[in-house]
């Protein structure tokens, strides 16, 4: 009895804290930045490559991310897509992704290019 009380407890918090939010992202959140080459955004736990994506708007709702969105296969908390040399403007990076315990989570942010 106690022996899986114990294991349950110990399990609780990674059950709860298991489904995956953004921690940071390049460029960072509202800020305005020079062109980048590429978005990425961390999260606090790893993703499933299958189920995770991530693309970038432009100010007219047009997509102009270069469509190659992938979760690194060297550190699965990390998902990124390239885009190419864009101009001055408000853009927006939509992300959605599966964490280990199945849960999707998905957002989005903006960021300015000068
Ligand atoms: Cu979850």
């Amino acid at each position: 009895m106690w022996a899986l009380l114990g294991l349950a407890l110990l399990s609780a918090p990674a059950a709860v804290w298991a489904h995956a939010f953004p921690d940071h992202s390049e460029p960072r959140v509202g800020h305005t930045v020079d062109a980048p080459r590429s978005v990425r955004v961390w999260f606090d736990g790893e993703i499933e490559p299958v189920f995770s994506t991530i693309h970038v708007e432009d100010g007219d709702k047009r997509r102009v991310d270069s469509g190659d969105p992938r979760v690194d296969p060297k550190d699965n908390t990390l998902l990124e897509v390239s885009v190419p040399a864009l101009p001055p403007g408000r853009y927006r990076v939509f992300w959605s992704v599966v964490a280990r315990d199945g849960h999707r989570t998905e957002g989005s942010f903006p960021f300015r290019i000068k």
